[in-house]
């Protein structure tokens, strides 16, 4: 039998991609801090002149797939990260971007077996996107975490 694990200690030789949506940027930049703090702490040269990371900045999460695909058939990235947040008192349409930012992720990871984070957070209110973003916590460090995890895992399986 053999167990396969990700580990959060292997980060030499990954390449990041992280897709972030300017929609709610007050939120989306802060659980983007959050979550390259945590790439960073965990040895992912996250400077400007870095070859492990690129940030690609959308509209909305509704555009969070087709950069995601774009960025996994390069085959230039273990792992990729999104970032957006869906506030449902902004739009009649919340059910609607949610589910073709969360249904378009999903595909892209499963067409191009390059795991995609999914980073988009879904709440009622600004309030509550804030303290998920920084102010109780900030979920764009976990982002971070699961995205190290799973591109070790990945080079981990046969
Ligand atoms: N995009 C978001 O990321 N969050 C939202 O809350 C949101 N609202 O409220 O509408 C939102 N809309 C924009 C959408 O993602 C697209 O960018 C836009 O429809 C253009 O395709």
């Amino acid at each position: 039998m053999a167990t396969f694990e990700g580990r959060f200690s292997d980060a030499a030789g990954l390449h990041v991609g992280v897709v972030v949506a300017r929609f709610n940027d007050l939120v989306t930049a802060k659980l983007l801090s959050g979550c390259l703090d945590c790439l960073k702490r965990h040895g992912v040269d996250v400077s400007e002149t870095s070859s492990q990371l690129d940030v690609a900045w959308v509209p909305g999460s509704f555009e969070l797939p087709i950069v995601a695909q774009q960025m996994a058939r390069s085959g230039q990235y273990q792992v990729l990260i999104t970032l957006g947040a869906v506030i449902r008192g902004d739009t009649p349409h919340f059910d609607v971007v949610v589910a073709e930012a969360s249904k378009g992720i999903a595909a892209v990871a499963r067409d191009t077996a390059v795991p995609v984070i999914f980073g988009v957070l879904t709440t009622d209110t600004m309030q509550q996107a804030l303290e998920r973003a920084g102010i109780k916590s900030n979920l764009g460090w976990s982002y971070g975490l699961e995205a190290l995890e799973m591109g070790s895992l990945m080079k981990a399986l046969p």
